[in-house]
């Protein structure tokens, strides 16, 4: 039986243009710079994001981790919201290897954090205090239902951070999510960020990797940050081919994805038994909840889905996330929507019993 991955856009495999992309790959070795394909890479990401340069790391939370240990020094702060996935699902490594001290700030249900709140939460010039360095945004928010934050907000939110001496971070995962979903551009969305990352191991569908953009001088550092975390690698090139076909292929049809990810909500939203949550979904996330009436948690339900061959993510004791992306198709969408179906109608019928 074929699988209907639902658990998250990171399970996406490469496309056969990927991987004839990356037996041919010119390479060479990274560490001393003379990997031509990383090099495209590092360029092209730049280039779209409107920096001056780019530097190819393992994954999106190498990528954040790089990017805050070289704007921050130990013991200064870092304002994230409470939801961020650098603050919940990082290993908390921004704290366990660059001694940077997490301040979190509430996340709106919208993903933004109230202006007001950064300014409160910037510490004064005390020494019993630590000093506030960075504010890190994230673009779509992942916990917050996928939604995407708006070039207004990121700018307003870069002014504030600039005009208080602080640097803007953005963890842009899915950043081309969010410019394909308000038909605006990556380089727009980045803009106002010193640093961003994103991810092009998810929605864009390469197997490995997140490219880190800044400023040429910031670069400089992330790249010997990379090397003192074990992140320098060597043919690099045939992960970065990859890289390059998920930028120039891969970044319209995310489209099709926030599209099904609409069918599939609305496909559930008919089911007696589940509890949309509002406005779900923003992009290519669609999260969910079981209602009162139905009774089994998450957990069981899942694994009633995963004998009818569709896999989704768990997110609390009643709660789902499904993620469409490029190996999601119309037929999918329909037999996920259907497993579902069938799943609480079995659930509703033994509760019917019991009662
Ligand atoms: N998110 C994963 C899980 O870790 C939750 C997912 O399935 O969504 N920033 C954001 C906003 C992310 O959603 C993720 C991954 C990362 C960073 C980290 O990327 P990787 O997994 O490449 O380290």
């Amino acid at each position: 039986m074929e699988k209907i991955d639902l658990r998250s856009d990171t399970v996406t495999l490469p496309t056969p243009a990927m991987r004839a992309a990356m037996t041919s790959a010119a390479l060479g070795d990274d560490v001393y710079g003379e990997d031509p394909t990383v090099n495209r890479l590092q360029e092209m990401a730049a280039a779209m994001l409107g920096k001056e340069a780019g530097l190819f790391v393992a994954s999106g939370t190498m990528g954040n981790l790089v990017a805050i240990l070289a704007h921050c020094q130990r013991g200064d702060e870092a304002m994230l919201g409470h939801l961020a996935h650098t603050f919940l699902y990082e290993a908390g490594g921004i704290s366990a290897l660059g001694g940077v001290h997490s301040r979190q700030i509430p996340n709106q249900p919208d993903g933004t954090l109230a202006l007001q709140a950064i300014l409160d939460g910037i510490r004064p010039d005390d020494d019993h205090q630590p000093i506030t360095r960075l504010v890190s945004l994230e673009n779509t928010h992942n916990r917050c239902g996928g939604v995407a934050l708006s070039v207004e907000y990121t700018r307003a939110v870069g002014d504030l951070a600039h005009a208080h001496g602080l640097v803007l971070h953005l963890d842009g995962a899915r950043i081309f999510n969010a410019a394909v979903a308000q038909g605006v551009s990556a380089r727009d969305l980045a803009e106002p960020a010193d640093s961003v990352t994103f991810c092009l191991s998810k929605g864009l569908c390469a197997p490995v990797g997140s490219v880190l953009c800044g400023s040429r001088v910031f670069i400089k550092q992330a790249h010997r940050i990379r090397k003192q975390l074990g992140g320098g690698m060597r043919q690099a090139g045939v992960l970065a081919a990859a890289g390059i076909v998920a930028l120039e292929q891969n970044i319209d049809r995310l489209a099709e994805d926030h599209a099904r990810a609409r069918c599939l909500a609305q496909g559930l939203a008919r089911i007696p038994g589940i509890l949309l949550d509002a406005n779900s979904p923003h992009t290519n996330m669609v999260f969910l909840s079981l209602s009162q009436e139905i009774p089994y948690q998450a957990e069981q339900v899942a694994e009633m889905l995963a004998e009818r061959g569709v896999l989704v993510g768990v997110v609390g004791a009643r709660r789902f996330r499904l993620v469409t992306h490029y190996w999601i198709d119309d037929r999918a969408v329909e037999q996920a929507i259907q497993a579902f179906a069938d799943v609480l109608q079995t659930a509703g019928m033994s509760h019917s019993l019991a009662a």
